[in-house]
């Protein structure tokens, strides 16, 4: 049970207290409890474990909070939290998913029109009765239906992370079974695609029947949708179904080349196969009735008259055309990665000192890293002012004279305002090593000033990269409306470098346009964007990312093992 888990909950009991209307006070206890245990830096289990009490020394946690998070720790759940679900709708909660909507709207929407779900709040919206409510209009109105129809597209994708997870503790599984020689996954995952549908998996083996018995058999598995002696597909507890297919070895390339897609990619496939006078499927590649390839992909592709293509590069965006010519890049790889140039500690939300990042960095053989935490606005939140930032470079500056081994660099990430200026004074800004600019506010404004805004930040002498470029958060909130292809092309004029944010949620910029990027010459930095080290393993992901842009170890700055020579080219 993490920290997080933890949190959910308590932020759970705090959103279904809302909605029924209680105490400001209690329900503001559980929420900056909530807040308070997500980014806390130690093991709320571990401590538990040692002493309860212990508890109590967390600032922000008082008795009822820490009863509520002993019980969990030690039973599993908190009798209070099961007691209010009994009583509760839960598809209020779902509500909450909902771009723009809070508790106090749901609590709104329940008491004054009886809404119950999701479509209910739909129908509700369509037919006018929303807008008639009291602090809500036409405006909001039209943008809850809007964020609905978001929500609706997304729901039934998941995090590529949660993708992950979840196939890798099936393929442990079933390497386990005796009857299973070989076993992987493909699909959209293999592809390493930033959201996944469903997980499939192949695998080669004598004995299907048993095989498909175990499968079935596995405790995560919650249903079984369908069994077959070829294809199986069952239900996971997290939610996400799992597609099993079992094929003869001497058809295991191909089945791995068709399964893992995309579907374009095949098509275009089938076409030059056709040219060639073969015929492919997921069984093999055909010449008549003879087959002549099918045991590996290499195989598969060699016989087509192409190399091997990456599975992240299988989306049909130019790669046989580059393929011909000779060009397909070599893609970067996670040990490329020199150092990371985005991250927070507690000088502004992240939840470690720079000694505690540092120390993580090393172990990890970072070169570099760059401390960039927020500015202004969120600093006077903590009650620091902008000149904060000047004693916190002098903190950097002092370890970094006793560390030998890495360099860190003072940075900041500094919120593009709305005017398009940039949170810190120019004096400032000129003190550090990094700037990088993000957007954290007005995330609606209309296209034009949106763009517009960007570029003048783009404009600024001292921004170096332009922070999670989109804005946007993964099933949840749409990109910024942004000429991308306008900000890209200033970004290469003005020789700026765009950040692939790794988060997972935000995984920003985006491969389409990193691969558009690119062709202008842009540089990019892939950067963790971490709140705490164990988020340091969010770089992996933005490989992934960089690797469907087509990106080349040369286009990513923080591949340099100098990197403050390489900001300089
Ligand atoms: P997802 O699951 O929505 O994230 O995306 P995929 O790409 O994993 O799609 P999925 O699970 O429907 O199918 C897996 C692969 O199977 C897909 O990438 C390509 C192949 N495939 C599926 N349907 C077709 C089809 O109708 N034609 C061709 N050529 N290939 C297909
Ligand atoms: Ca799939
Ligand atoms: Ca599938
Ligand atoms: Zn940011």
């Amino acid at each position: 049970m993490d920290n997080k888990f933890i949190a959910n909950i308590l932020r759970e009991i705090g959103e279904i207290l809302e909605i029924q209307g209680e105490n400001r006070f209690k329900i503001l206890s559980y929420n900056r409890a909530a807040d308070i245990l997500e980014n806390y830096p130690y093991d709320l289990e571990e401590i538990v474990e040692r002493d309860p009490k212990l508890l109590l020394e967390i600032p922000g946690i008082g008795d009822s909070i820490a009863e509520k998070i002993e019980e969990l720790v030690l039973r599993g759940e908190i009798k209070f939290h099961q007691q209010l679900l009994k009583k509760f709708n839960h598809k209020l909660l779902e509500l909450l998913n909902i771009r723009g909507i809070g508790p106090k709207k749901v609590r709104l929407f329940s008491v004054q029109l009886g809404i119950e779900d999701i479509e209910q709040l739909e129908a509700a919206a369509k037919s006018g009765a929303l807008a008639t409510l009291p602090k809500m209009g036409k405006k909001s109105e039209s943008e809850i239906l809007e964020a609905i129809n978001e929500y609706k597209q997304h729901k039934l994708r998941y995090l590529l992370p949660y993708g992950l997870q979840t196939a890798e503790k099936y393929i442990a599984y079933l390497s386990k079974s005796p009857d299973i020689k070989k076993v992987e996954y493909a699909g959209s995952l293999r592809r390493r695609k930033e959201t996944v549908g469903d997980i499939d998996i192949l695998t080669t083996g004598k004995n299907k029947n048993k095989i498909m018995d175990y499968l079935c058999s596995f405790p995560g598995v919650t249903k079984v949708l369908a069994k077959g002696s070829t294809k199986s597909s069952v239900l996971d507890e997290t939610g996400i179904q799992i597609d099993l297919r079992i094929v003869e070895s001497d058809e295991y390339g191909s089945a791995l080349q068709y399964f893992t897609g995309c579907k374009d990619h095949n098509v275009a496939m089938r076409e030059i196969a056709k040219k060639r006078g073969y015929k492919i499927s997921e069984y093999g590649v055909f010449k008549k009735e003879k087959k002549v390839a099918g045991k590996t992909e290499e195989e598969v592709y060699k016989i087509m008259g192409y190399p091997y293509i990456e599975p992240e590069l299988r989306e049909n965006r130019g790669e046989f055309e580059a393929a011909r010519a000779g060009k397909l890049p070599k893609l970067i790889e996670y040990k490329d990665l020199k150092g990371d140039l985005h991250m927070h500690s507690v000088w502004s939300d992240g939840s470690q000192s720079i000694i505690e990042i540092v120390k993580q960095a090393k172990k990890l053989g970072f070169k570099y890293i760059a401390i960039s935490d927020h500015s202004q606005s969120l600093r006077v939140a903590k009650g620091l002012d902008e000149n904060s930032i000047l004693v916190q470079i002098e903190e950097i500056q002092r370890l970094r004279e006793k560390e030998k081994d890495i360099l860190i660099l003072t940075g900041a990430e500094v919120d593009i305002l709305e005017n398009g200026d940039l949170d810190f004074s120019n004096k400032i800004l000129s003190k550090l090593d990094i700037v990088i600019g993000s957007v954290h506010s007005k995330f609606r404004l209309p296209r034009d000033e949106q763009t517009k805004r960007v570029i003048k930040a783009l404009n600024n002498p001292y921004l170096k990269i332009l922070g999670h470029p989109s804005g946007r958060l993964l099933l949840k909130r749409e990109p910024l409306q942004l000429d991308m292809e306008a900000i890209i092309k200033e970004a290469a004029k003005n020789k700026k470098i765009l950040e692939i944010n790794s988060n997972p949620q935000r995984l920003d910029l985006n491969d389409y346009y990193i691969k558009m990027a690119k062709d202008m010459n842009v540089k990019f930095a892939i950067n963790s964007d971490s709140h705490h080290t164990d988020q340091f393993a969010y770089l992996k992901f933005g490989i992934f990312q960089a690797r469907r842009g087509w990106l080349e170890k040369t286009d990513v700055i923080n591949t340099s093992n100098d990197i403050l020579k390489a900001f300089k080219t």
